[in-house]
């Protein structure tokens, strides 16, 4: 079943990359008419306003090559109380990034309730890196792996229980920008990898049939879908500070929303990286509300 009570929680926070504005994303998204779109699909939105985020000038890495680690700690930790909050009053979470750290404490408030999760990771990248395989010490390439209980033991043990996730329920579909660290580890832990090779080769339609069954022969008891809008291309979505060339397209993305509603085994989403400041005109906020129609079930026709 469908749950018809949706809370938008905004997180604007930037520290898990170094390219400022992409904390106005929740505001961008506001801007492109969320509530509304949401609200004429018939369903019930609360919103939530967004998570308290210092706006800090001197940020600390507590003394390791983590960039922000002090302030990611403390955004992901509200968020992670917030999400729980949301799902104990029986809503869905509609988490608004944000950069992908925020993933960290999305998933430590969803698997308070899932112990099976399942997760769709729609990026450019696998997001997988740990503070030995890092190339930059953002923590925004690393939400997989702390969520896998890789990483440093204060990201990793958010909410007092660790892993969150098994690496057997996670389905990553767009990837075409990974370190030689992060390859490694989906190999070792054999995660499921759609890059845009199978995208190309098998289709979009292929893509989401198969991420369906895998997920659904896992027998989770949930589906997170964590939507960095990098994943496509930058032709459509361009306001996000890692463009990588060679994306999914704006209609991919829309059918892989669309059969993904229509499976109606999504129970929790967030989309993130949407940077107004890189943005021409709110495009990239205007594609994620989109999606987020697509995804909550508009029909062309
Ligand atoms: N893999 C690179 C790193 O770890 C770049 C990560 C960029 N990540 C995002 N989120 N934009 O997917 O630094
Ligand atoms: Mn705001
Ligand atoms: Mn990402
Ligand atoms: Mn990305």
């Amino acid at each position: 079943m469908r749950n018809r009570e949706v809370s938008i929680i905004g997180v604007p926070s930037d520290y898990g990359q170094l390219r400022r504005g992409v904390d106005m994303g929740p505001s961008a998204i506001r801007y492109a008419d969320v509530v509304e779109r949401l609200e004429n699909l018939g369903y019930e939105i609360k919103d939530e306003g967004d998570i308290l985020v210092k706006k800090e000038t001197a940020t600390s890495q507590l003394g390791t090559n983590l960039k922000n680690l002090k302030e990611v700690i403390e955004v992901c930790t509200k968020l992670s109380i917030k999400v729980q909050e949301v799902l104990e009053d029986g809503r869905f979470p509609l988490v608004l990034g944000g950069d992908h750290s925020i993933a960290i404490g999305t998933l430590a408030g969803l698997t308070t309730k899932y112990k099976n999760l399942g997760v769709i990771w729609y990026d450019a990248h696998a997001d997988i890196n740990t503070p030995e395989t890092s190339p930059s010490g953002n923590i925004h390439g690393m939400p997989l792996a702390v969520s896998l209980g890789l990483g440093d033991d204060r990201l990793v043990t958010i909410g007092g229980f660790a892993p969150k996730i098994k690496p057997e329920n996670i389905v990553i579909i767009g990837a075409r920008s990974v370190d030689p660290g992060e390859r490694e580890l989906i190999k070792k832990l054999g995660i499921k990898v759609y890059s845009m090779h199978e995208v190309d080769r098998l289709g979009m339609t292929k893509v989401i049939e198969d991420t369906i069954s895998y997920l659904n022969k896992r027998q989770v008891d949930g589906v997170h879908l964590s939507l960095d809008l990098d994943g496509i291309d930058p032709l459509y979505t361009p306001g996000v500070g890692t463009p990588v060339p060679g994306g999914i397209t704006y209609r991919e993305s829309h059918l892989a929303m669309e059969m993904l509603e229509e499976e109606g085994f999504i129970t929790s989403a967030e989309f993130v990286e949407v940077n107004p400041i890189l943005d021409e005109r709110n495009k990239t906020a205007d594609v994620a509300v989109a999606l987020m129609g697509s995804l909550f079930g508009e029909k062309l026709v």
